[in-house]
C-alpha cells in the first residue's frame, strides 16, 4: 500500500503549486466532451473563482447526452480576451489531440498542466498530475480542491463532481471504481447531492424515441466468433424512422456487452455519409483501448471509441479483424 500511495501523489504537489501561483487560468475539456471532463473543469473553475482567480473554461465540442442537464452552458467561456493565461490546464485529456482546436491557446500558457486518468497519456504538459487507476478525473479534482481549501466545496460543486464519478464509473459498477472513488462519493453526499436523481437521469431515464431506436438496433444486432463479438449498427434511416439523432445511440452498446458470453461489443453509428463513430465495450478479456488504438482512437480498457470512414460493410469487416485478434 505504501508504494502505491507514493505513486498516487505524483504531480499533485506541483499541480497545487502551479494553480496557487496563477492568477489567470484556462481549463480545457476534451473533444466529444463527457461529464467527467466538463463537470471536473467546472467544479475546479467554481472553486477557484472563490479564490478571486480569473478562470475560463474552453471546450471544443457540443454538450449532449445529459451533460447539459447538470450545468449551465454559459459557464463554458469561449471568449478570447486573454491571449496568454498564467496557467493552462487540460482536464481529462489523454493526449494533446484531445484538446482539439484550442490546443494552440493551451500551449501558449505560461505554464501548462494536465490532470487526467487515462492510460496512454503522453505527458504533453509541463506538469502532469495523472493517475491512470483513478475512476474519474473528478477524483483528482476533488483531491486538489480539498488540499487547496476544503471549504471551497459547496452543493453545486459537489453535484458536478459526483455526476462525473457516477458517469465515468458506470454508476459505480466498472472495475475502475476504487476504494477512493466510493470514499469521495460518500464525502460528496454530505453536501446534499441528490444521488438518486443523478442515477435516474444518466442510467434509467430514456425518451420514447430513443427507446424505439434501441428496439430497432437491438433487433438487427449481429454476433460473430461463437457469439463472443456483438455488433450493433445505427444508420441514417434508423434515426429518421424514430425521430432521433446519432447522439442518441451512445449508450445502447452497453446492452450487448451485458449479454453473457459476449467479450467485445461494438456500436457503429453513421454520423454523416460514409463516416462512422465506433464505440467499443469489452468484458474481462479484451482491451477496448487497444482496439480503438488500432484505428487512431483511445479510451479505457473496458470502453473506448474512434472514427472510421468508408462503406458500412467494410467498416464492419475491418473492425472485426482487430476484435478477433484481441479476443
Ligand atoms: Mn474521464
Amino acid at each position: 500500500m505504501k508504494a502505491k500511495d507514493t505513486v498516487k501523489k505524483m504531480g499533485m504537489t506541483e499541480a497545487i503549486q502551479t494553480i496557487k501561483s496563477a492568477k489567470t487560468i484556462a481549463l480545457f475539456c476534451h473533444i466529444n466532451p463527457d461529464c467527467d471532463t466538463i463537470c471536473s473543469a467546472l467544479a475546479l473553475k467554481l472553486s477557484l473563482d472563490k479564490l478571486g482567480k480569473t478562470v475560463h473554461v474552453f471546450c471544443d465540442g457540443e454538450m449532449k447526452n445529459g451533460v447539459d442537464r447538470v450545468f449551465k452552458s454559459e459557464l463554458v467561456n469561449r471568449d478570447r480576451s486573454i491571449d496568454r493565461y498564467d496557467l493552462c490546464a487540460a482536464i481529462d485529456c489523454g493526449d494533446r489531440n484531445r484538446v482539439g482546436s484550442y490546443y494552440s491557446l493551451f500551449k501558449n500558457g505560461f505554464t501548462t498542466l494536465c490532470i487526467d486518468h487515462h492510460k496512454q497519456t503522453d505527458n504533453f504538459a509541463k506538469v502532469n498530475y495523472v493517475e491512470s487507476f483513478a475512476g474519474a478525473t473528478a477524483e483528482l479534482i476533488y483531491s486538489l480542491i480539498v488540499k487547496i481549501d476544503a471549504s471551497l466545496i459547496d452543493s453545486h460543486i459537489a453535484t458536478l463532481l459526483y455526476t462525473a464519478l457516477v458517469t465515468d464509473t458506470g454508476n459505480f459498477s466498472f472495475s475502475n471504481t476504487g476504494e477512493r472513488t466510493l470514499r469521495i462519493a460518500s464525502e460528496l453526499l454530505r453536501f446534499g447531492v441528490n444521488n438518486s436523481d443523478i442515477s435516474y437521469v444518466f442510467y434509467k431515464e430514456i425518451r420514447l424515441p430513443v427507446f424505439k431506436l434501441k428496439a430497432r438496433a437491438i433487433g438487427k444486432a449481429q454476433f460473430f466468433e461463437n457469439d463472443k463479438i456483438g455488433v450493433i449498427t445505427f444508420e441514417k434511416e434508423d434515426f429518421e424512422a424514430t425521430g432521433t439523432t446519432s447522439a442518441d445511440s451512445s449508450n445502447i452498446v452497453n446492452e450487448l456487452i451485458n449479454i453473457s458470453g459476449v467479450e467485445i461489443a461494438v456500436s457503429i453509428t453513421e454520423v454523416k455519409p460514409h463516416s462512422y463513430k465506433l464505440s467499443v465495450r469489452t468484458g474481462k478479456k479484451a482491451d477496448a483501448s487497444e482496439i480503438a488504438g488500432a484505428f487512431g482512437g483511445g479510451g479505457h480498457k473496458n470502453a473506448a471509441g474512434f472514427m472510421m470512414n468508408g462503406f458500412l460493410g467494410n467498416v464492419i469487416d475491418d473492425v472485426l479483424k482487430v476484435c478477433k485478434d484481441n479476443l
